[in-house]
């Protein structure tokens, strides 16, 4: 990868690894691509180029490759499981006509493009715990749904035409730096909120719900080496599941009381969130991803609460 262009660079995944590869390739070699309201500020917007990028406008997208002579691209462009739920066409407008535009700009101009899907990709009928790389998906959620697609779509257009797609399945992300929009897992990182503001947290996931979560140094890191893998190794391409840690919110809870002693959290079970994790696995077997580009996480659960804990008390002071 030379040039870079990351398509929703100010969300959750996109601010974050927008810096990270501008610390990798430079400043200059990575535009931040955003929409209109969702504009970049502070260290994002200054510290390299930003373009309007809008995955459903292929112009748009075409002339932002073309001008930035991009060859690799980071599609972020999605609505989160819970708000899709609210709006399932919108949500198949981005993450489905939105990547169909992304992938032919890519076959045009010659990039490589990474779009992730998640552990919403599976269903009921997938096998739940351990589930394997290669396995049934038949999601019941529209974000599950458009997923599903997005790793289909990915794969004809490497297969059809040689564009070199690669994603991984993320699992629920956990970061002190931007919080995430709508999803099923966000209360995982908003109990440390409530933790470091000294609140009591009202839990919207039910006791004993156990979904695969991970840090986000690890996700970053996750994103770059797959797409710096030698394509000799792939035998899969879209997606690769990829895990680190497996809770359910009374471990959490667990891992924080032991840093923040007294801290409690009462259960208000919110009946969409709850329907939607139900449906997703307990835990994923990564070990392709281990074997084909030698994924491997740097943090568990206690490792994660002491620097979410510690980054949020400077941020909140
Ligand atoms: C969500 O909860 O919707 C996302 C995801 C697991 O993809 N965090």
């Amino acid at each position: 990868m030379k040039k870079i262009l990351v398509i929703g660079a100010t969300g959750q995944i996109g601010s974050e690894l927008t810096m990270k590869l501008r610390s990798i390739y430079g400043n200059d070699a990575v535009v931040c691509g955003y929409i209109k309201g969702a504009e970049p500020k502070g260290v994002l917007l200054e510290s390299g180029p930003a373009a309007i990028c809008d995955v459903t406008d292929a112009a748009c997208l075409d002339a932002v490759v073309k001008k930035y002579e991009i060859d690799a691209m980071f599609n972020l462009a999605a609505l989160l499981s819970v708000v899709a739920e609210g709006k399932p066409q919108l949500a198949w407008k981005i993450g489905v006509d939105g990547l169909w535009n992304v992938l032919e700009v890519a076959r045009q101009n010659g990039c490589s493009v990474f779009t992730p899907s998640s552990i919403a990709c599976f269903g009921p009928e997938t096998p739940a715990d351990n589930t394997p790389q290669d396995t049934i998906q038949r999601p019941r959620s529209i974000y599950g749904v458009t997923k599903v697609t997005t790793e289909l779509l990915s794969d004809y257009y490497f297969r059809k035409y040689g564009v070199d797609t690669r994603s991984v399945r993320f699992p629920g992300l956990i970061s002190y730096v931007t919080p995430p929009g709508g999803g099923t897992t966000d209360y995982a990182v908003d109990i440390y909120y409530s933790a470091v503001k000294g609140e009591k947290f009202i839990c919207p996931i039910g006791a004993g719900t156990y979904m695969d979560m991970m840090y986000m140094p690890d996700a970053l890191n996750a994103c770059v080496q797959l797409m710096e893998a030698n394509p000799d190794r792939l035998i899969h391409r879209n997606s690769f599941n990829i895990a680190a840690m497996s809770f359910e919110p009374n471990q959490i809870l667990a891992a924080i009381q032991k840093q923040v002693p007294g801290f409690e959290m009462e259960y208000q079970v919110d009946a969409l969130k709850q329907s939607i994790a139900n449906s997703w696995p307990n835990s994923l077997d990564d070990s392709a991803a281990r074997a084909e580009w030698d994924w491997k996480p740097q943090f568990d659960l206690d490792t994660m609460t002491t620097d979410m804990l510690k980054n949020l008390r400077a941020k909140l002071g």
